[in-house]
C-alpha cells in the first residue's frame, strides 16, 4: 500500500498536522463509525467541535480481494465542494481535502441518524424526502447547461469523469442482476421470481436502456449513488442531507431521483410484509415529495437562468420524470438481487425476506414497463403500493 491508512490511535495526530484542521484544536476522542461497503469513516471529537475524517481504502473494505481506486477520495471532495456551492445546507461541510492519504474532512453530523435505519424503524420524517428533491434540484440547476452555460458545463463536465465507480454501477445495477453472475445471492424460493423478472424481455429491453442513458447523458454533477443509505435525517431542528458522493459524476439527473424511489420501495415492501400497510403508504407517498421538492426548486431556479431557446421547462421535467423510474426499478432490483445488500431487506426473518424480495420484484417490474407516460408520481406510487401488497401476500 502506497499511503498509511488512519486508526482510532494515529487521527488525532493527523488532525493536528493538517493546516486546514488547525481551528477544531486538540482531538480528544476517535471512533471508528464505517459501516458502508468501501471506506474507513472516524468521527473525532476536539476541543472546538467535531469533525470527520473518511479515508479511501484501496480495496472493497467488505471484499478486500476486490481492488479499487483510492482517487474515489478526491473526486467526492470536489463533488462535495461544488454541492456545498449550489446546494449549502442540504450536504456536509468540507472542511478539507488529503490526496496523499486519500482523506476528506467533513462535518460531524452525529446529531443525525441515517435515513434507512429510521426508516427500517418505521419513523417518520416528514420533509426529508423534499428536501432531497431540492437538493437534486439545485445540483441539477446548478452544474448543468442551465445553471453553468455551455461552455462552462463542458468544462466541469471534463474535470468530473468517474470510470471506475460507473463501472461499478453499471455492472453491480445494470448487468449483474440480469445474467448469471457470482455476486448474485439467490434465496431457493425466489429463484422463481428471479429467473422470471430478469428473463422478461421487456424488463430487459428497458433495463438496457436505462444502462444507456446512465453511461451516456452526462446532464449534472449528480450524487451517483443517492440510496436512503446516504441521506441523514436529524428532527429537532429539523435537517436532511446528503453524504457518501463518491460515484458523483456527470449523469442523467433521474438517476439520483431514482435512486431514492428505488429505496423507498425497499422501505415499503419491508414494512408490508411486517404488516404495517400505513408506514408502506407513508413511505411510499415520498416518492411524490421527492418529486413536488425537485420541480419545486427547479422550476424556482428555471425562469431566471435557463435559456428559453435550449428546451421548455415542463419538457425538461418530463424526461427527468421518465428516467427516474427505470433507474429507480433498477436500484431496488439490485439490492434483492445482486452484490451490496440493504438492511430494508436483509434484517427480515426469510419468511418475510423471501415475501419482500418478491414483492420489490414486482414492484420493479411495473416501473420499468407500465410507469404511464404522465408526470404522476401520486398515482404511479399508489400502484405500486398495490402491487408490493397484493404480490408479498
Ligand atoms: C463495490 S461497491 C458496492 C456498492 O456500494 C455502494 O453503496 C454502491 O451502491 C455500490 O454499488
Ligand atoms: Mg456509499
Amino acid at each position: 500500500m502506497s499511503y498509511e491508512l488512519l486508526t482510532v490511535d494515529t487521527v488525532a495526530g493527523y488532525v493536528a498536522a493538517r493546516p486546514a484542521l488547525e481551528r477544531f484544536g486538540a482531538v480528544s476522542h476517535v471512533r471508528e463509525v464505517g459501516d458502508g461497503n468501501l471506506n474507513l469513516v472516524f468521527v473525532a471529537a476536539a476541543e472546538h467541535g467535531g469533525l470527520v475524517l473518511k479515508q479511501a481504502l484501496p480495496y472493497v473494505r467488505v471484499d478486500p480481494t476486490w481492488p479499487i481506486t483510492p482517487e474515489r477520495n478526491g473526486i467526492e471532495g470536489r463533488a462535495l465542494r461544488v454541492h456545498n456551492r449550489v446546494a449549502p445546507g442540504l450536504v456536509p461541510e468540507l472542511y478539507d481535502t488529503d490526496p496523499d492519504r486519500h482523506v476528506i474532512a467533513i462535518e460531524d453530523l452525529s446529531d443525525h441518524r441515517v435515513w434507512r435505519g429510521t426508516l427500517n424503524e418505521a419513523q417518520r420524517h416528514e420533509g426529508a424526502a423534499a428536501d432531497m428533491g431540492r437538493y437534486v434540484a439545485k445540483v441539477a440547476f446548478g452544474t448543468s447547461v442551465f445553471g453553468l452555460g455551455a461552455k462552462g458545463h463542458k468544462a466541469a463536465l471534463a474535470t468530473a469523469a468517474n470510470p471506475e465507480l460507473c463501472e461499478i454501477t453499471e455492472d453491480l445495477v445494470f448487468t449483474e442482476p440480469y445474467i448469471t453472475h457470482e455476486h448474485n445471492r439467490i434465496l431457493p424460493a425466489n429463484e422463481a421470481d428471479v429467473a422470471a423478472y430478469a428473463g422478461d424481455p421487456d424488463v430487459r429491453a428497458a433495463v438496457g436502456a436505462a444502462k444507456l442513458a446512465f453511461m451516456t447523458h452526462a446532464e449534472a454533477l449528480i450524487h451517483g449513488d443517492l440510496h436512503t443509505g446516504s441521506v441523514l435525517v436529524r428532527d429537532e431542528p429539523r435537517s436532511a442531507r446528503a453524504f457518501d458522493a463518491e460515484f458523483a459524476f456527470y449523469g442523467p439527473i433521474g438517476f439520483d431521483i431514482g435512486a431514492l424511489w428505488g429505496n423507498y420501495v425497499l422501505a415499503a415492501a419491508r414494512a408490508v410484509v411486517q404488516g404495517d400497510a400505513a408506514h408502506a403508504a407513508w413511505v411510499l407517498a415520498q416518492a411524490g415529495e421527492t418529486w413536488q421538492g425537485f420541480a419545486d426548486e427547479f422550476t424556482e431556479l428555471w425562469p431566471g437562468r435557463a435559456d428559453p431557446r435550449v428546451i421548455g421547462l415542463d419538457r425538461c421535467l418530463a424526461g427527468v420524470y421518465a428516467d427516474a423510474a427505470p433507474f429507480a426499478a433498477a436500484k431496488a432490483a439490485r439490492r434483492v438481487i445482486g452484490f451490496s445488500r440493504v438492511s430494508d431487506i436483509e434484517s427480515l426473518p426469510e419468511e418475510q425476506r423471501v415475501r419482500a424480495i418478491r414483492a420489490v420484484l414486482a414492484a420493479a417490474r411495473l416501473l420499468l414497463v407500465d410507469p404511464g407516460s404522465n408526470v404522476e408520481p401520486k398515482p404511479l406510487f399508489e400502484r405500486v403500493g398495490q402491487v408490493l401488497a397484493e404480490t408479498a401476500a
